[in-house]
């Protein structure tokens, strides 16, 4: 299946406009949309305003809000955020509608996350007329802004504010072009309210969508892959650091025959979606072997520096480095994304699906047999089943073995983790089993970039059950977003990890208390969302999703997960709001306590 071929199925559209009646008149925003159409975008995430009501009008009115649709949104921050969980499944950007200045600045974090992550939204925007003769009293006035793309500017990878319908065109083609081409990230068209409202007498001629193309993925320089191929298949204790990577299958099989190939052990990190196979007997949950390595190979590995410094306890790097990268292409000097410089001994300026198979026909040239494979090594696990009899209080692993219970071997997209959830606790045996995190931080993304992944699944045809785990303050921040889902019969699981805090910041106050002497028994305050606790199933409910919980006792989580699971696959929004321990403790849990961020 090509998910990056997701499309809205048609015929069971949602808001559906009543037909305009025939008519030769156009006007600027209908060349503005209709180039929308042209470029296949099958969705507009929005919340509206009156600088682009000219493009609203023609979305609804001149394209019959079809191909793109709307996608009517509570807030900006989860328009984007939707935006980008469709492109963490997809690979492939769809747009968002944010409204003048105001709303591009309830997008920020949402934008900033996608472009940490690396991944393609077209972020739409308007502004009042430049014309100042043109604007309206007072409001017009207040949403104009001499240079509003400078508020993301930063962190976007190019921004325009055309000035013709010509221009207008060009420049969305642009964006989709540059938003597409490694390493993605978001884009930003900025429409002056005048271009939109404007009556042209005739459409200017559609640009040429297929000369304008994103260009293909280049491959590495074959001197530089035949140099890497000699390090790997030489290696003795390699390792495959395999980072960012993308959702495609054909991927996956080739990056396991690598590793295969070498017989390097390779790690994985939860930032990035599933890129290897965690039950692999390669694979290696944590870092030991890297200090340990003599050659390691690292696939767009996020912070390679940070990783080899902590793994050498910042001795002098002993292994050889190869890294397989293009995010140098994006780094500016305002946020250091970027990360440490590591040091590197060969480099491949080459996204890692690109390089990959080069690399591998390279390697079995060189090492034609293949090393044996390890003996699989102890595997953490969530608890056994038992543990849901015995325990008295649930705690996040708990709620991996009730899924376990519920699903069996049935396949689920875990869209998203929380801190909370460590390593182990859920297999990733392809690369749709999991979708990385939020890419900038940015907590509150999760039920938006949720309900987005959740949509790109059920467009793309996906048996998968779409299941979400996030923080109570994750949850909160974002809830609005699922009315959005609700509204567009997106199914969708959401399982509240609640403590009842935003328990990160717990860990760090104890963490500076302590450093100071101080007593740790305050690190609750200012951080605990209880007193009165917040009814969060009701705030679901409130929005016309399913609801269960609080489910504060082992017993009932089981049969909580199967109800709700049962609810999604009649295609709703279910909410399970499941009251966690903040911390547990080693023994109980598969051994690993929680990271912090
Ligand atoms: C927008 C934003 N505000 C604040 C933070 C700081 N922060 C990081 S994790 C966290 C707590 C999140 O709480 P929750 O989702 O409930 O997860 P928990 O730590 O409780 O498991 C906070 C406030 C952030 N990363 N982003
Ligand atoms: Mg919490």
């Amino acid at each position: 299946m090509d998910i990056s071929s997701a499309r809205p199925a048609e015929g069971n559209e949602i808001d559906r406009p009543v037909p305009s009646a025939p008519s030769n008149r156009v006007w600027g925003s209908d060349a503005i949309a209709a180039m929308l159409r042209e470029l296949d975008i099958p969705y507009v995430a929005l919340n509206p305003g009156a600088s682009y009501r000219g493009i609203h009008d023609s979305l609804v009115n001149y394209l019959g809000n079809t191909r793109p649709r709307m996608l009517l949104c509570l807030h900006e921050e989860s328009a984007v955020a939707l935006a980008h969980g469709w492109a963490k499944v997809t690979g492939r950007p769809m747009a968002a509608f944010v409204h003048s200045n105001v709303g591009l600045m309830h997008a920020t974090m949402a934008i900033f996350n996608a472009w940490c992550d690396r991944a393609p939204v077209l972020v739409l925007g308007a502004t009042g007329p430049m014309d100042a003769t043109r604007r309206r009293p007072w409001i017009e006035w207040i949403h104009t802004a001499r240079d509003q793309g400078a508020l993301i500017r930063n962190f976007t990878k190019w921004d325009d504010q055309p000035a013709s319908i010509g221009a207008a065109q060009e420049a969305i083609l642009r964006a989709w072009m540059i938003a597409n081409t490694a390493p993605q990230g978001p884009v930003y068209v900025n429409f002056d309210l005048a271009l939109q409202e404007d009556e042209v007498t005739e459409l200017p001629p559609m640009p040429a969508i297929a000369r304008h193309a994103p260009p293909a993925a280049p491959e590495p320089a074959g001197p530089l892959v035949q140099q890497a191929a000699v390090l790997l298949a030489g290696a003795r204790r390699p390792v495959i650091l395999a980072g960012r990577g993308s959702r495609d299958p054909a991927a996956w099989q080739r990056r396991v025959a690598l590793a295969e190939t070498i017989g390097a052990r390779v790690v994985t990190d939860r930032k990035s979606g599933a890129t290897f196979p965690t039950d692999h007997p390669l694979h290696v949950g944590g870092t030991a072997p890297i200090a340990d390595a003599d050659v390691i190979l690292s696939l767009d590995w996020v912070d390679l520096a940070g990783t080899l410094r902590t793994a050498y306890a910042g001795k002098p790097v002993a292994a050889k480095i190869v890294q397989v990268s293009v995010d140098q292409y994006v780094h500016n000097g305002w946020s250091m994304d970027y990360q440490g410089f590591p040091p590197v001994d060969v480099y491949l300026l080459a996204e890692p699906d690109a390089a990959v198979p080069s690399l591998l026909a390279a390697v079995r040239e060189l090492r034609p047999n293949p090393p044996p494979l390890p003996e699989p090594g102890p595997r953490p696990g969530p608890p056994p089943p038992s543990a849901l009899d015995k325990a008295a209080i649930i705690q996040v692993p708990h709620i991996a073995t009730a899924l376990h219970a519920v699903l069996g071997d049935a396949p689920a997209t875990m869209i998203r983790l929380p801190l909370s959830w460590a390593d182990g606790l859920w297999e990733f045996r392809h690369p749709l089993d999991y979708l990385g995190t939020d890419g900038g931080g940015g907590i509150g993304s999760g039920p938006g970039m949720s309900v987005g992944a959740a949509l790109a699944l059920r467009d793309s045809g996906n048996e998968r059950l779409p299941v979400a785990v996030l923080g109570d303050g994750d949850f909160l921040m974002g809830v609005t977003a699922l009315w959005t889902a609700v509204h567009y019969a997106i199914p969708l699981l959401v399982i509240v990890a609640n403590n009842l805090s935003f328990f990160n910041d717990e860990l760090h106050q104890e963490r500076v208390a302590r450093q100071r002497s101080r007593p740790v028994e305050n690190r609750w305050i200012g951080l605990r969302m209880a007193d009165p606790p917040l009814d969060l199933a009701m705030l679901a409910r409130g929005q016309g999703a399913q609801a269960h919980g609080p489910v504060d006792t082992v017993s009932r989580l089981a049969t909580a997960l199967r109800e709700a699971i049962a609810e999604v696959r009649r295609g709703a929004v279910s909410v399970v709001d499941v009251r966690v321990a903040p911390e547990y403790d080693r023994a109980a849990s598969s051994g690993v306590l929680r990271q912090s961020q």
